[in-house]
């Protein structure tokens, strides 16, 4: 399929052909250049209700991107991005995630947030969001872009809801009361080698200085993290790339491990 005088339905179909087959495609702004943040946004929300009804699922939660200043800078932006999570991109620690299913995939280390009552609005604050938050767990993320090599625009992976792919939640919750969300350690590691170390700082300098932009941000159009959401908080560090035969660990300080394999 070509973007050549594309309709917004053809966009979505173009991105969700891609994730179905695993195949990477050309960025929409390549032949889409006008696209606003508000009409991806817009591209994302069609998106996201074919893949629902294409995959039978439901909506599970709601993941943070763009998160450090770091990958801020690398993409030219000062804002961060947020995507809607399905139920059926929820995998296990128990059960290899499948390469073949995926095109390009990478993992990345989060905290959850498990949202024990609904939080929205416009003056939203960390007070809201702890009050409202029920546990916080350890997390891993694959991310996914449908685009060629990785490489996007602001519009473009926002129209792609965010890169999501999959998401693994360790299996220790913990009262986010309990610990200084601002200041987890993480070390994380592949095949047994250590491959990146971070702490929760480097989420917009604390998770919960990204949950409210987040939460005040989905209020602007009339959403908010509902109770039973798991919401993922934005990366601690950069993603690493995965393979078949891989294992990958992230352990965090005060939350414990979250691990995930990938088989053929
Ligand atoms: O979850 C993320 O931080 C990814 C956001 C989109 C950017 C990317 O795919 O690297
Ligand atoms: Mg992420």
């Amino acid at each position: 399929m070509t973007l050549k005088t594309s309709t917004d339905k053809d966009i979505i179909e173009y991105l969700l052909y891609a994730e179905r087959d695993a195949h990477e495609v050309i960025k929409i702004t390549d032949e889409h250049s006008e696209l606003t943040i508000s009409q991806a946004y817009e591209l994302q929300d069609g998106l996201l209700e074919r893949r629902l009804k294409e995959k039978n699922t439901k909506t599970a939660g709601i993941k943070l991107g763009l998160t450090s200043k770091a990958k801020q800078k690398m993409m030219g932006v000062n804002e961060s991005i947020y995507g809607y999570l399905h139920a059926d991109m929820l995998a296990y620690e128990w059960e290899p995630i499948r390469f073949s299913e995926l095109i390009h995939p990478k993992v990345e280390p989060e905290i959850a947030f498990l949202i024990g009552e609904d939080i929205q609005g416009e003056n939203i604050t960390e007070e809201d969001i702890l009050r409202g938050t029920k546990y916080v767990a350890p997390a891993l993320e694959i991310i996914d872009s449908r685009y060629k090599d990785f490489r996007f625009k602001l519009v473009d992976v926002i129209a792609d809801n965010c890169s999501s792919a999959k998401f693994i939640i360790g299996s220790k919750l913990v009262l986010p009361e309990s610990l200084d969300l601002g200041n987890i350690g993480m070390v994380m590691s592949k095949n047994g080698y250590v491959e990146q170390t971070s702490s929760s700082a480097a989420v917009l300098e604390h998770p919960l200085k990204a949950m409210v932009w987040a939460a005040r941000s989905l209020a602007k159009r009339g959403r908010g993290f509902k109770k039973g959401d798991i919401v993922l908080s934005g990366a601690m560090s950069e993603a690493i790339t995965i393979n078949a035969g891989d294992s990958v660990i992230a352990a965090f300080d005060g939350l414990g491990v979250v691990s995930i394999s990938v088989s053929e």
